[in-house]
């Protein structure tokens, strides 16, 4: 462990200078490193990752170049339970600077992975990022540095955190769902259309776990836990399991109240959803698979598959599925007065035609937020498409979509707004002061300029 963090040290100093550290980003690091000790019988999980160059194979039999944490495509599933720390000690092989940013974890703004936190990391260079884990739930992690094209290249990985009271399936599968965009000669295609700028960067190959459309398989009479994230640039998936009703368990901040039956979900992007799915009968063929949904952009999609599930013979089940999952205690009644708006818009752009932009501004800089102070955000689209709205290191509760209050109450780091619609969210800044941010998660809004910072004070 010493010898981790010493070479951070002398490595931090040193190399080719992308972004030089925020004021005081380096003493948050010291503070939040030491800070990070696991819980009474919880252990420090040391994991190396590096990102690097490989050849991967989305196609089987086509090797595309392609970026992966520790080789592949997506990157390891990190696990722990509440109250481990997680040291990755991570080393940049690629011929350009990136970072870490964990989707959805609650950790000090010094290990949030963001530029505004800290210097990217160089090529050639190790960063050691050390964090406890304070919640259950699916998480994720990927660069937060030239995301349109880190992303789409293949870094990300899942992130999976266990609590005391799981409930007990027959299996558990993590699926981190993405589509690449291939050129004839089966490449990574070139970046930055027009179309993509406006659209966000959707492509034709499907992908389970960084494989094309892949054949699964599961044992007939089986419930299994699955858990789906959408790691894609741009695309919104509606999740249908062949049609067959589920039971969604929890969402980006963990288990839901109760479990709710449904067929489908909408899973924007950066979302996910963990779900109950099974038993399903011996012989049977499902397609898993993405319905139609219209986010009113240049480039419509149709009802796509991901992948097909085919049924087995059979196995008995042991799995129980409570009718409670846990409380979750409402931050703020509905009807809530907000204190703060943010507006997602567009604003006439010479070189791209339209910027993506929050209260009219590129880059947005917003109000500090001060630790303990309940928020209640009004979260409005100005615009005609979807918008992914996503909160740094901390999560909400949706009060209500254009007046209604949702079906369930969650925790959510990514909430959908749909055009012209109004989402209120409240959240509660707990002390962990520092450089924030929000945006748009379809990855080439965000880089337009549709995110906002903000600093959580004390
Ligand atoms: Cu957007």
């Amino acid at each position: 462990m010493k010898s981790h963090h010493d070479h951070h040290q002398t490595h931090h100093h040193h190399g080719p200078v992308a972004h030089q550290p925020a004021p005081g980003a380096d003493d948050a690091y010291q503070r939040a490193y030491a800070a990070a000790q696991p819980d009474p019988g919880r252990r420090v999980i040391p994991i190396e990752l590096d990102a690097r160059e490989i050849d991967w194979e989305f196609v089987p039999g086509n090797k595309t170049r392609a970026w992966g944490y520790n080789g592949q495509i997506p990157g390891p599933v990190l696990e722990g339970q509440i109250g481990d720390v997680l040291e990755i000690r991570f080393t940049n092989r690629l011929p350009q600077p990136t970072n870490i940013h964990w989707h959805g974890l609650r950790v000090p703004a010094a290990m949030d992975g963001t530029e505004m936190v800290q210097r990217s990391v160089a090529p050639g260079e190790t960063f050691v990022y050390r964090f406890r884990l304070p919640d259950a739930g699916t998480f994720w992690y990927h660069p937060h540095s030239n995301e349109t094209v880190q992303l789409e290249m293949g870094l990300y990985g899942a992130l999976i955190v266990r609590g005391p009271n799981e409930p007990q399936l027959d299996a558990e599968r993590v699926f981190v769902l993405d589509d690449v965009r291939l050129d004839k000669q089966g490449q990574i295609a070139a970046f930055g259309s027009i179309v993509e700028h406006h659209d966000g960067r959707e492509g034709d190959t499907r992908l389970v776990n960084g494989r094309a459309e892949p054949v699964l398989e599961i044992a007939a009479g089986q419930v299994e836990r699955w858990r789906f994230i959408n790691a894609s640039s741009a695309r919104y998936i509606r999740l249908s399991i062949g049609g067959k009703p589920f039971k969604l368990l929890g969402t980006d901040g963990g288990l839901l109240e109760a479990p709710v039956t449904m067929n489908e979900i909408l899973v924007a992007t950066a979302d996910r959803v963990d779900i109950a799915v099974g038993p399903f009968g011996a012989g049977e063929e499902l397609a898993i698979e993405a319905l139609q949904y219209k986010r009113r952009i240049i480039r419509e999609r149709k009802t796509e598959r991901f992948a097909t599930l085919r049924v087995g013979a059979p196995r008995p089940s042991a799995a129980r599925i409570p009718e409670r999952l846990r409380r979750i205690e409402p931050l703020a009644p509905a009807n809530a007065s907000p204190n703060r708006t943010v507006k997602l818009g567009i604003t006439l752009s010479l070189r791209r035609m339209v910027d993506f932009v929050i209260n009219r501004e590129r880059h947005h800089q917003d109000k500090p937020v001060k630790a303990g102070e309940l928020q209640v955000w009004d979260v409005v689209n100005t615009t005609l498409m979807d918008h992914p709205f996503h909160l740094h290191g901390f999560f909400f509760q949706v009060l209500s979509v254009n007046g209604e209050p949702p079906a369930w109450r969650s925790w959510e780091d990514v909430v959908n707004v749909p055009p012209r619609a109004r989402v209120r969210i409240a959240w509660l800044p707990d002390d962990r002061p520092g450089s924030w941010m929000y945006h748009c998660h379809i990855l080439e809004h965000h880089a337009s300029g549709m995110m906002g910072h903000f600093d959580v004070v004390s």
